[in-house]
């Protein structure tokens, strides 16, 4: 039998507490795990999560200045960065999410401004969201063009790495290639693709979602640049992943989706897209000969699937 999947942009309000394991609780390796202040300031945080539904304005939080020098220092390191390191797609919105939504390393921009800011450029928003969702979940949610984010701050101790997703990887990695046109489209075709998917076939979209939205490059020319926000978010897998110690090969779904790979360090292999019109055109084509018994489509009128 198919798996369930959402139909409608509010049925996505099902999985606002189903979270894995660093939901409210926080795995003992955390560096926040032994710190009460922390954890306390997180389940505030993940609260406007918890209530969160479709339609509503995001809550605005109003961050410490800790969290706001945590924030800061992320920034001012990855922003150095990036003319060397991201793709132009990531260059050009840049200075757009500045001027529009308050990037800068005083202050932490709201979800609210930026899911506004990327509806206007994608049709993309955000939804809050208390930790990681499943895969399934996940990927669900990109087919109604909505990215799950996160919005609590890593803790203090370590300014440059967190073992999951925080509001700094999101919106320093992600939000950036949201606001492009074709990475929108294709980022929401791994989500149709995954709507009613069989197990074995949505491991297979969420290891391509691995190895692209998280750790993509991609051709400039001569050049490889980054695409991925987990390489666009961490200072270090940024500088090696584009040196010639790890490997690239050329991005194909069909070799991509069976990829092993690390999770707690940096990537031995890296696969290259050429643009991402062609990753979108050749993720269609996986799809279609992926064993589904119908076809889906996103009706942006009504917010909802069609099945076919
Ligand atoms: N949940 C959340 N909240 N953020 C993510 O980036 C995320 C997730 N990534 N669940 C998913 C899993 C990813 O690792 C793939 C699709 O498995
Ligand atoms: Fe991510």
């Amino acid at each position: 039998s198919v798996p369930w999947f959402p139909r409608k942009m509010s049925d996505l309000d099902s999985f606002a507490e189903k979270v894995l394991e660093m939901g409210e609780d926080l795995s003992a390796d955390h560096p926040g795990a032994n710190d009460p202040v922390y954890r306390k300031r997180r389940t505030e945080i993940v609260q406007i999560a918890k209530t969160y539904r479709t339609g509503q304005p995001i809550p605005h939080v109003d961050y410490s200045q800790q969290e706001v020098e945590t924030w800061g220092s992320v920034f001012r390191k990855l922003t150095s960065m990036f003319p060397d390191h991201a793709c132009r797609e990531h260059q050009y919105v840049f200075p757009l999410l500045v001027q529009n939504c308050g990037y800068n390393d005083k202050q932490i921009p709201q979800l609210e401004q930026v899911s506004n800011f990327l509806k206007d450029c994608t049709g993309f928003t955000l939804r809050p969201v208390m930790g990681l969702l499943t895969s399934r979940d996940f990927l669900n949610g990109l087919a109604f063009r909505v990215f799950h984010s996160t919005q609590y701050v890593r803790h203090h101790s370590h300014p440059l790495y967190t073992p999951e997703p925080d509001v700094c990887h999101e919106l320093l990695g992600h939000v950036p290639l949201f606001a492009n046109p074709d990475f929108a489209a294709f980022s929401q075709e791994i989500g149709l693709a995954s709507l009613g998917a069989t197990d074995a076939d949505l491991e297979k979209l969420a290891t391509i979602y691995w190895f692209t939205v998280e750790f993509g490059v991609c051709r400039e020319g001569e050049k490889v640049r980054a695409y991925g926000a987990g390489l666009l978010s961490s200072f270090g897998e940024l500088e090696y992943a584009l040196t010639d110690k790890p490997e690239k090969r050329p991005f194909d779904p069909q070799v991509t989706a069976v990829q092993k790979y690390p999770i707690t360090q940096y990537q031995p292999v890296y696969f290259v897209a050429e643009s991402f019109k062609d990753a979108q055109e050749k993720i269609r084509a996986f799809a279609n000969q992926m064993e589904r018994p119908f076809t889906v489509k996103y009706d942006p009128y009504t917010q909802s699937i069609e099945v076919l």
